[in-house]
């Protein structure tokens, strides 16, 4: 029986990736390593740490610098996120959460971010949400499944009473891993693992077809 939704943030309920990006170019640029919007998308649903082992793929670094440089990128996304309002959510997004709300299903936020409640605030859903976990909840990052597991703990529920969107690959291996329903926003290609895909994700889309699509 389902009885919670657990919603990943960037690329499910708003698209932060772009400021990602712009945040990572600039200090890219700053350290002199080439990086592009198609390298980018590695960085999907990936933890701050493990986005700058991507983008410096084999450049030396000292620990210091590491951190130095996860600081500096962070400090130019943040600056970037007092631009995010309630129209930077993706089309559907709240009508599908206002419809969760009234039907009396639990939601739950469970995002990578360590700015995911700053962005919550900002998009001005925190009234939709029975919980969230971010970036300071657990220590493995996604695939392993236990971002989705504190999210449903959160919730009161069980694994298997929920379901997880979720826009990364690794995002949808750790909601199958956490024994729940997966939702996969984006192509085929790359959330095709999920045992619904909404390939343009929650517009023109109805709770009754998502609910219809797991249960039938
Ligand atoms: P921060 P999600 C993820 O958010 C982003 O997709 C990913 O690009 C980012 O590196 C990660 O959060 C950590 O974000 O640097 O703000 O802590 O998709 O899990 O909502
Ligand atoms: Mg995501």
């Amino acid at each position: 029986m389902i009885k919670g939704f657990i919603f990943d943030l960037d690329g499910v309920l708003t698209d932060t990736a772009n400021f990602h990006y712009l945040a990572w170019k600039r200090l890219a640029d700053e350290i002199g390593v080439d990086f592009d919007r198609d390298r980018n998308e590695a960085l999907r649903g990936v933890s701050r740490r493990q986005s700058l082992m991507i983008l410096l793929d084999g450049y030396p670094a000292t620990e210091d610098q590491i951190v130095s440089w996860m600081e500096r990128k962070n400090g130019y996304y943040v600056e970037l996120l007092q631009e995010i309002r309630e129209t930077n959510l993706l089309p559907g997004v709240e009508s599908i959460l206002q419809d969760i709300q009234s039907a009396g299903y639990l939601a739950g936020l469970a995002s990578a971010s360590k700015n995911a409640r700053d962005v919550v605030q900002k998009l001005n859903i925190g009234h939709f949400l029975n919980s969230i976990s971010d970036g300071y909840s657990v220590e493995a990052p996604k695939p392993a499944p236990d971002l989705f597991l504190h999210a449903a703990r959160s919730l009161g529920l069980n694994p298997e009473e929920c379901v997880v969107a979720e826009d990364a690959e690794a995002g949808i291996e750790a909601g199958i891993a956490a024994g729940m329903k997966t939702i996969g926003i984006g192509p085929m290609a790359r959330v095709g693992k999920a045992d619904i895909v909404l390939e343009n994700g929650f517009d023109g889309i109805t709770l009754a077809d998502i609910i219809g699509k797991l249960l039938g």
